[in-house]
């Protein structure tokens, strides 16, 4: 072979291993999941049980109008898809019509949203509390429903989801939420945890069955750090708060879902060993500021929410963010609350850095395919 092109062919091959390994990987992203994800969806079909996320201040600092987006910006969705040098994702109801705008990727994530199917909750006569019926199945179908437009014959699809990031939650916080709203104890919630993460699993298995060979699966925050939470089922005992100024046990039953969600994710990945299966660490991202805020610029503090109606962590349940009474700080980025119960764009920023970084995504979600 002439050596030049001997030459050329081994500079073809290392400048194309270099581009596979930059952060253009992904052509789309689906997502799945609930508020912390939600870009429009919600509001889009009327958010009835939350209408003041379809104003301001929701959307203040980055949109400076709402989308529909609970928080005052951005979402560690929309710093992922910044970060692949892709466009915001549509939410699905906004798209149904358009074949066009989603071929780099649809939002199915929906304000509310449980990992489990609406009808456990109504089961157990707890069902009027759901903001949404619209749960990780029903997303799941909505996905199956736009897969016919988006590629035509197996082969197409294999083609088109090898290139996708595929984002499974994060989901079934609200699952928890709602029980622990209602008066749930812990111990009784541990009993639902194998299911919610059952229903997690089977949805990852679902889309890796369907074509998706790189997925995200976030676990959940650490709730006992959460505004709500903290007013909600404040202490009077000190020894029920850790040296942050969060509740022990709330934290320890996120890290306890956590725990579980990784083993099935170990499984998974046996059963499926040609997928990429990553486990995004929210609690250990969001931990960094909690243990130091202001190194991450929370000089506002990290219990407090930026945007509430008063009490000692700002959040009031007759007065929440949006509604008569509240009031909005004036600089929601030195803040990692926002309303309460979701976090500021800059929280979000932290953790999705964390994310794509690599230390707080396991496998790194930037590393080289399998
Ligand atoms: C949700 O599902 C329950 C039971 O299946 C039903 O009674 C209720 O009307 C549904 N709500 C919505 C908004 O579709
Ligand atoms: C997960 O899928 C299995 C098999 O299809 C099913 O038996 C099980 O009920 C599902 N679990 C949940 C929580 O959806
Ligand atoms: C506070 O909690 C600790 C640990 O749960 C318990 O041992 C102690 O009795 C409690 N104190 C009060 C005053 O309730
Ligand atoms: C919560 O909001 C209600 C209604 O605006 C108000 O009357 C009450 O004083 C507030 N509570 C606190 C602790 O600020
Ligand atoms: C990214 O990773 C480097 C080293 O691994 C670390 O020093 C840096 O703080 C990280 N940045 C973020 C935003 O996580
Ligand atoms: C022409 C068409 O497909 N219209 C649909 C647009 O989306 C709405 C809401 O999903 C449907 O109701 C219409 O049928």
């Amino acid at each position: 072979m002439n050596k030049k092109i001997f030459f050329l062919i081994i500079l073809f091959q290392i400048f194309s291993l270099v581009l596979s390994s930059s952060p253009q990987k992904y052509e789309s992203i689906f997502n799945f999941g609930d508020s912390l994800s939600d870009t429009g969806n919600f509001l889009l079909s009327g958010a009835l049980a939350f209408p003041v996320i379809g104003q301001l201040p929701y959307g203040e600092t980055f949109f400076q109008h709402a989308t529909g987006r609970c928080s005052d910006g951005r979402l560690i969705i929309d710093f992922i898809a910044e970060a692949f040098s892709l466009p915001y994702l549509p939410p699905y109801l906004a798209v149904t019509n358009q074949s066009q705008s989603f071929q780099h990727g649809v939002n199915f994530a929906f304000a509310g949203a449980t990992a489990l199917n609406a009808e456990f909750f109504y089961e157990r006569n707890i069902g009027s509390i759901l903001w949404t019926n619209n749960s990780l199945n029903v997303q799941l179908g909505w996905f199956r429903k736009l897969k016919s437009t988006l590629c035509s014959n197996k082969e197409a699809c294999d083609d088109f989801f090898r290139k996708s990031l595929f984002l499974v939650g994060e989901i079934g916080g609200n699952d928890y939420n709602y029980a622990f709203f209602l008066g749930g104890g812990i111990k009784e919630l541990q009993a639902i945890v194998p299911l919610v993460v059952g229903a997690i699993a089977n949805a990852t298995s679902a889309l890796i069955e369907e074509g998706a060979v790189e997925l995200m699966v976030p676990g959940n925050l650490p709730i006992g750090c959460s505004a709500v939470y903290l007013t909600l089922f404040q202490s009077p005992n000190k020894t029920d708060y850790d040296r942050h100024g969060c509740l022990k046990e709330y934290n320890a039953f996120a890290k306890y879902h956590n725990y579980q969600l990784k083993q099935a994710l170990d499984t998974l990945r046996q059963n499926y060993p040609h997928a990429k299966i990553i486990y995004a660490d929210y609690y250990g991202a969001a931990m960094r500021f909690v243990h130091a805020p202001l190194h991450h610029g929370f000089i506002g503090g990290i219990l407090k929410a930026c945007c509430g109606g008063g009490g000692p962590y700002n959040f009031n349940n007759s007065a929440r963010c949006g509604h008569t009474g509240s009031e909005a700080c004036k600089n929601p980025s030195i803040y990692s609350n926002w309303d309460g119960i979701h976090l500021t764009e800059a929280a979000y920023r932290h953790i999705a850095l964390a994310l794509i970084n690599g230390s707080y995504s396991t496998p790194a979600l930037m590393s080289s395919p399998l």
